[in-house]
């Protein structure tokens, strides 16, 4: 069974219930009122309202901790010391076209550490939970990272450069690097749920750039809780505010981080 802490079990009530609206909202997704909010990055009425039932049930549980969220930014609290990191729907686009494959993400941070983590993937029911120094788990599972070192063995997931993000054509010479060496890469859609895969050892890494504190922050958590590596795609530890993201087991961490910096710098 999963260890959790009283603010893991509350973060855990809120991400299952606003996931219940959630099912309900993408049943109805031909409906929903569609506001754009950039390219390819669509805010549904959705998003709005799972993320204000999680601030207000979060608000309500822990008075006076501070909130990061995609729709509203930073809302600030009298206690600095603790911090909420939320995104109520990774992978809007893939809710906005049907695509069942999204997530609630809750990260929460003490003293800047991240310290618990949940994401929820209502679809399937999946609940995943990381307690700093109590392991990962999905549902009642503990997790760990993929074992595999080979490199002809292994799966990778990645995120696309879109319409109006920079970096195609690195992104090209990354992919064309690890295509050519690895089993396959896979790019679903959402960062939350590509590293709850990597702890749980469905992928054997992971990495992206262009992403957000909201997309990665729990997810970040749980891959190192499960065992695995985490770092920004300079090597660094800046992975939550930084934008980039590699994760994957210890052995295969430094040659893909290798591989991809020798694709960037290749690409000029
Ligand atoms: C999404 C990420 C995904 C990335 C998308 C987007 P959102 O988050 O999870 O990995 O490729 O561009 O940032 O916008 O659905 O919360």
């Amino acid at each position: 069974m999963p260890y959790l802490s009283p603010a893991l079990n509350v973060m855990v009530g809120a991400a299952r219930r606003a996931g219940r609206k959630l099912i309900r909202d993408f049943g109805e997704i031909e409906n929903l009122q569609i506001s754009m909010k950039g390219p390819a990055d669509f805010v549904t009425t959705a998003d709005k309202r799972t993320e204000a039932m999680l601030v207000e049930e979060l608000q309500k549980a822990r008075p006076g901790y501070c909130f990061l969220t995609e729709e509203h930014g930073a809302i600030d609290g009298p206690d600095k010391s603790h911090r909420f990191i939320i995104d109520p729907i990774d992978g809007t686009l893939n809710f906005m076209h049907g695509i069942p494959h999204f997530a609630i993400s809750i990260g929460l941070e003490r003293e800047d550490q991240l310290v618990s983590g949940v994401i929820y993937n209502p679809v399937t029911d999946e609940m995943y939970v990381a307690e700093r120094g109590h392991g990962a788990y999905l549902n009642d599972k503990r997790l760990r990272v993929a074992a595999r070192k080979k490199m002809n063995e292994v799966v990778l997931a990645t995120g696309i450069p879109f319409l109006g993000r920079e970096g195609h054509e690195r992104f090209q010479h990354e992919l064309s690097a690890v295509m050519g060496v690895t089993a396959g890469v896979r790019r679903f859609g959402a960062a939350s749920l590509d590293l709850a895969y990597v702890a749980a050892g469905r992928f054997d890494g992971y990495w992206e750039r262009g992403l957000n504190p909201w997309d990665v922050a729990a997810g970040i958590l749980l891959v190192k809780e499960a065992g695995g590596v985490v770092t920004d795609l300079n090597g660094g530890g800046d992975a939550l505010m930084g934008g980039t993201l590699l994760a994957a087991n210890e052995s295969l961490h430094r040659p893909i981080l290798k591989m991809l910096k020798d694709a960037a710098r290749a690409a000029g």
